[in-house]
């Protein structure tokens, strides 16, 4: 006999599923399955999902703490028990505060787990209350979340379900096929009822491939397409002038700047042909609704936040937010009544200021900051020796052997590897937490359903046991996981919308807001911006000296034409079909589906190089360098090479991943990474390195 366990996926990617474990009579999981009945994941999970046990029962799991025993990065350790563990943590970390102050501490942390229990509530709120530097979590959607910030007043929009109903459906910068691939039937059956599907994608994806249409505009330049796009909707005199009126601020002054933006120019900018501009500007006058759905690959480029808001205004000038299926959505994160802050700095717990170090930026916070500098580092539900970019940078970081590292961690990854202490931390099928999501608008429950394995703990309970070690005893850090939760519901939107813990614990999930799908919830503005409206003009923005309107901003390496001499490749590294990060990236199964590491070349960019392919090579900037083996690809444009990120650096040939060249530069706004605003060159292994054998990168 076996049982189900309601629980949700964890992972990083706005699909966030709702799933059961099914349990054997010996406690084993034996089998996962999506939730028929949840509106979004509809019983299907994800082929890297449906492999999760792997990772579960993976031999290679941490199951007991660890203690370095060799050189940092090496991964010689020894196990430990949990009070010697704990009191070195202490130790380490009191040593840190007695000589430089609590900001020399930088809790280190992402959304490994999307959890709101085990992720970003207990964890933060401890370092908070020590004065430990505060993390400015920037690496994927900063610039994004700023400019929804910015137009919309936070990040909400059209419900995703609902772009079924759109006809016309415009994919900016996403591979939904990858990275979320549960929408995709939401188009598909847009796409049943007659709409046009367009991907706007400097590569042709599956998800290009499998569209209506591929817009392969040049990398960074979403902006000037946007405004290309606007300006022939009001050309054919289709703008709405009432809800312009109505429902935006700073429609003039926007129409002004798409003076400037005629279509010659956009497609100049963009690098798409004018009468595929044109055309498609023309359906975007004529056929309602239209929907834009953004991705998170535009946003990884300099002038990302102006494309974003670009992009968001678009609904705006064709009046889709009148229409069910109509409008613009980049995350639903903001339809989620959550005390996320609360979580944190809850009541009565002091929490003195502190510095915000941008994660984005961690190779130059550990390398330079000195007033006072970076001595410890707490890491969990991150590996950003494989994810943050500047890797050789944030590895001498490191390595440096005056700052102590402790990591919480499922496996022994390229950062565990650097840690002085390892601390082995339960997975999703064996605690409790509580999802959001970012790409629908459920919220979901995640019951235990089988024991931890070994001597792993949850993260919340290791951070109890730290705050003991540390002599802390304020009953805020010492609140259980449930009490966490219920803190996390204690809000008004939860209260409106009729979530307790109870009803979801019973249902397993609830929709977030009060209304039904198949509305139109912005047909009569309604926005959270002060003021109600869809922000066109922003004085907020205005006020820290940035660009009040929506615009065109050049990506920064992408369009510096002196560095294109010497690196003349943009080299874009999105989401990889089965990993999420480098989440699952040790695992045979799911390495032996992703393949080698591969960099796409167009075929002329690999004929100037004297390239076929299966060649090794070496890709390289003035940041570092990385080995791959070469794939030739007519999906690319020449000029733009790119590979699927996250392949852990410890397992490949050369021992660097993407990251060794990728930039350590804020976008224009939210301080947020530019993975993609990133020029190299490639050249053969064989050519540049004659005393080396010549054969494939190993994955
Ligand atoms: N399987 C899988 N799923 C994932 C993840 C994963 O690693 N694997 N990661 C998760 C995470 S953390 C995130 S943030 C999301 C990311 O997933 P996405 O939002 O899909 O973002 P990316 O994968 O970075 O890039 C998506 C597409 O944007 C394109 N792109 C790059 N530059 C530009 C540009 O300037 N303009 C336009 N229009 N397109 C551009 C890329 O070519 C790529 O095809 O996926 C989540 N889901
Ligand atoms: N080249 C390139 N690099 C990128 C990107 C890109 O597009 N290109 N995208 C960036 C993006 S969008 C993102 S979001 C970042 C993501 O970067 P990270 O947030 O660092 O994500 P991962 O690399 O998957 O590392 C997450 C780690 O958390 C651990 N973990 C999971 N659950 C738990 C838990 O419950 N407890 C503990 N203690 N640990 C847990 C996992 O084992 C895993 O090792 O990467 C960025 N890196
Ligand atoms: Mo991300």
């Amino acid at each position: 006999m076996t049982r189900f366990v309601q629980g949700a996926c964890p992972l990083d990617c706005p699909d966030t599923c709702a799933w059961q474990v099914e349990v054997d009579d010996d406690g084993r999981a034996v089998g996962l399955r999506g939730d028929r009945d949840h509106p979004f994941t509809r019983g299907a999970l994800c082929g890297k999902v449906n492999r999760y046990l792997d990772a579960l029962y993976d031999p290679e799991r941490l199951l007991r703490p660890l203690r370095r025993t060799g050189p940092k990065g090496e991964g010689r350790f020894e196990e430990i028990g949990w009070d010697a563990a704990l009191e070195l943590v202490a130790e380490g970390l009191q040593d840190v505060i007695d000589d430089r102050g609590p900001e020399a501490i930088l809790p280190y942390y992402y959304a490994g787990t999307m959890g709101l229990v085990q992720g970003w509530s207990l964890g933060p709120r401890l370092f908070a209350a020590l004065g430990a530097s505060r993390l400015g979590t920037t690496i994927c959607s900063a610039a994004s979340e700023a400019a929804l910030e910015a137009t919309f007043g936070g990040k909400v929009g059209v419900d995703p379900e609902n772009i079924q109903h759109a006809k016309l459906v415009l994919i900016w910068g996403g591979n939904l096929l990858h990275s979320n691939v549960h929408q995709w039937r939401f188009v598909l059956e847009a796409r049943e009822a007659g709409a046009h599907i367009v991907v706007i994608d400097p590569l042709r994806t599956d998800t290009a491939d499998r569209s209506d249409e591929h817009v392969q505009l040049r990398p960074g330049t979403d902006g000037a397409l946007a405004l290309g796009l606007m300006r022939i909707v009001v050309d054919e005199g289709a703008h709405d002038v009432d809800w312009l009126e109505h429902h935006t601020i700073g429609w003039p002054e926007l129409n002004e700047r798409l003076m400037e933006w005629p279509a010659e120019r956009a497609s100049d900018v963009t690098g798409v042909p004018l009468e595929q501009l044109v055309a498609l500007g023309r359906r975007l006058a004529s056929v309602r609704p239209a929907v834009q759905r953004l991705g998170l690959g535009l946003q990884r480029h300099g002038g990302a936040g102006a494309a974003f808001r670009a992009i968001l205004s678009i609904p705006a000038v064709t009046g889709d937010w009148r229409h069910v299926g109509g409008g613009a959505i980049g995350s639903t994160g903001g339809l989620f009544p959550i005390a996320r802050h609360e979580a944190v700095f809850p009541a009565g717990l002091d929490t003195p200021a502190a510095r915000t170090i941008n994660m984005s930026r961690l190779g130059e916070a550990l390398t330079t900051f000195d007033d006072p500098p970076v001595d410890a580092m707490v890491v969990f539900d991150a590996n950003p020796a494989a994810s943050n970019p500047n890797q050789l940078r944030v590895r001498e970081g490191l390595e440096r052997e005056d700052l102590f590292t402790v990591v919480l961690e499922h496996r022994l990854t390229d950062t565990a590897a650097y840690a002085d202490i390892v601390l082995p931390a339960t997975m999703q099928p064996e605690h409790v937490d509580l999802l959001a999501a970012y790409g629908h608008l459920y919220l979901g429950w995640n019951e235990p359903a089988v024991a931890a394995p070994g001597e792993c703990l949850p993260n919340t309970e290791i951070f109890r046991r730290i705050a003991s070690a540390l002599g802390l005893d304020h009953p805020r850090l010492h609140d259980s996981d449930h009490e966490l939760a219920r803190q996390l519901l204690d809000t008004d939107g939860c209260r409106d919308a009729g979530i307790t813990l109870e009803r979801l614990r019973e249902r397993g999930w609830l929709r977030t807001v009060s209304y039904p799908t198949g509305k139109a919830p912005f047909a009569d503005g309604g926005f959270p911006t002060a003021t109600g409206k869809v922000e066109l003009r922003s004085d907020r923005l205005e006020r820290q000296g940035l660009d009040p309107l929506p615009g065109y901003l050049p990506p920064f390496e992408g369009a510096d034409v002196s560095l294109s001499e010497r690196y003349p490749l943009v080299l874009l590294c999105p989401a990889n079909r089965f990993f999420v990060n480098s989440t699952f990236a040790s695992l045979d199964w799911h390495r032996r589906k992703a393949g080698p590491l591969a960099v796409h070349l167009h075929p002329d960019d690999a004929l100037d190089r004297g390239l076929d392919e299966g060649d090794a090579i070496v890709v390289h900037n003035d940041r570092g360098e990385f080995e791959a083996a070469v794939t030739i690809d007519d999906a690319t444009a020449v000029g733009v090479a790119f590979l699927y990120k996250s392949h852990w650096p410890k397992l490949l040939r050369g021992g660097a991943n993407a990251n060794a060249t990728t930039p350590e530069r804020d976008a224009d706004l939210g301080g947020a990474a530019t993975f993609h605003d990133n020029r190299v060159e490639v050249t053969g292994l064989r050519l540049r390195r004659p005393e080396r054998e010549h054969s494939v990168a190993t994955a």
